[in-house]
């Protein structure tokens, strides 16, 4: 549907500069996504060109410097575009929020001068697709447990393991990547696509994100040259700080795709009769759609808040926790309930709510499961770890 959910007049908090962003994105999701998204989803294929068009809009890397390609905007924008290209379907903002914030954003805050002028420009456009391998098969959760590992030879390193649920690895040109060195350090390298050794399996089949491609990032033995080392990271502070901005994202990304559901289900409800009535009219349906726009206001409400404190550099990771699983479970929610309001009109791609749905199944698990940020509060408050 497109358009916006502002109950609480939260538009006048966000001022001019940031609502033509907004209505921008919105275009452009109109546009260039919705003509085709369900084909594409249905048929499990991803929306061609889709990154050079996320770097037409300056999707890409927004708060990245101007000097580097990005869009020079910061965190409240990055996160309004989130919203609204999810409002489209997950596997777009997906797209943008891996690109922006597990690669753009650690060659920006941890690369050399020499790797932000080879990489960033190339992300930003799309002209290059990056991809971000922490999780592992072994370590979802756990990731400082990794197994990938980096062993030194000559001047450079060989690098040995398997990444996997890793967004875009079928077709990444370059891959940011986190292995242990023999010291035990946490390091990230850049690995590029035609690098020996390397390779990347698809993952077939899933029932979710399914405009998305996910695969392995697999290493035998690859050779990376010292000049492919992030050489500002030495610690798990380097990937988890990535994941903060990426779950800042998420929390807006979700959002949108609450919005789009709700919409259709109010709309839907509204025209549909029953009994002789709309079923708009029925006590049991305005507590679906008031609960809903209930939860959509007080989630807009924290990441507009997160947004802030997230420009002033004060966001926590625990902050940042709380609103991505808060958020996500809110929208996950929003779309199940959206659903049975349509009745058996719910399960066909006409509307967007069932493919929605299945992607928030994935993004409920991915950067974190809600289980995680739930600890990650509870650790926070007590003061004890219960991981
Ligand atoms: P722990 O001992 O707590 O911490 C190790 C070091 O890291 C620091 N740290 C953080 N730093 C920055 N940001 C954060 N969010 C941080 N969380 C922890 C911490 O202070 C410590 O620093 P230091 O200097 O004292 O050493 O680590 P732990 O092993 O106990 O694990 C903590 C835990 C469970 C919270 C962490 O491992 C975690 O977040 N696990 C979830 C894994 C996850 O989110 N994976 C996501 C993979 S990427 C992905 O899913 C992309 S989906 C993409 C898409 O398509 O959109
Ligand atoms: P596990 O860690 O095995 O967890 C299984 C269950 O156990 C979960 O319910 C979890 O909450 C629970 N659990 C685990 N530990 C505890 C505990 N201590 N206490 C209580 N419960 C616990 N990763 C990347 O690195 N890069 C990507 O680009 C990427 N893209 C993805 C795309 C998709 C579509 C998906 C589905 C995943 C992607 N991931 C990516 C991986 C994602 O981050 C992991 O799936 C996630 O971190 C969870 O890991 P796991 O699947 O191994 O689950």
């Amino acid at each position: 549907m497109n358009s916006t959910v502002d109950y609480f007049n939260l538009d006048e908090l966000l001022g001019q500069e940031y609502l033509l962003i907004r209505q921008a994105v919105r275009d452009f999701v109109r546009t260039e996504i919705l003509p085709e998204i369900d084909t594409k989803a249905q048929q499990h294929e991803e929306i061609p060109n889709l990154m050079k068009k996320l770097g037409s809009i300056g999707a890409l890397g927004p708060f990245i410097p101007s000097k580097y390609g990005g869009a020079g905007l910061d965190y409240l924008a990055y996160g309004l575009i989130m919203q609204e290209l999810e409002a489209g379907d997950s596997a777009i903002r997906s797209a943008a929020s891996v690109q922006s914030s597990l690669v753009m954003y650690p060659i920006y805050t941890f690369g050399s001068e020499e790797q932000k002028e080879k990489y960033l420009p190339m992300l930003a456009t799309g002209d290059w697709v990056g991809a971000f391998g922490l999780t592992e098969p072994n370590h979802g959760s756990d990731p400082s447990s990794m197994e990938t590992r980096l062993r030194k030879e000559g001047e450079g390193y060989l690098l040995s393991g398997t990444k996997t649920w890793i967004t875009n690895a079928p077709i990444c040109d370059i891959a940011i990547v986190w292995a242990r060195d023999e010291d035990g350090k946490v390091k990230g390298v850049i690995i590029e696509r035609d690098d020996i050794g390397f390779s990347t399996p698809e993952i077939k089949n899933k029932w979710s994100l399914r405009a998305s491609r996910t695969g392995e990032l697999v290493f035998d033995e690859v050779y990376v040259s010292k000049e492919r080392l992030l050489p500002g990271v030495s610690s798990m502070r380097g990937p988890l700080s990535c994941l903060n901005s990426a779950r800042y994202g998420i929390s807006w990304g979700v959002i949108g795709a609450a919005i789009d559901c709700y919409q259709v289900a109010l709309n839907y409800a509204s025209e549909r009769t029953q009994f002789g009535n709309p079923i708009a009219s029925y006590q049991l349906q305005q507590k679906k759609l008031a609960e809903m726009i209930t939860e959509i206001t007080k989630a807009q409400l924290l990441s507009w808040r997160l947004g802030v404190l997230k420009n002033e550099n004060r966001a926590t990771s625990q902050q940042i926790s709380m609103a991505k699983r808060n958020n996500v479970d809110m929208a996950l929610r929003i779309a199940r309930e959206s659903r049975q309001v349509l009745g058996a009109m719910g399960i066909v791609g006409d509307y967007p709510i069932m493919r929605h749905m299945m992607n928030l199944e994935s993004v409920i698990t991915y950067e974190g499961t809600h289980d995680i940020h739930l600890l990650i509060t509870g650790q926070d408050i007590t003061g004890i770890s219960s991981f």
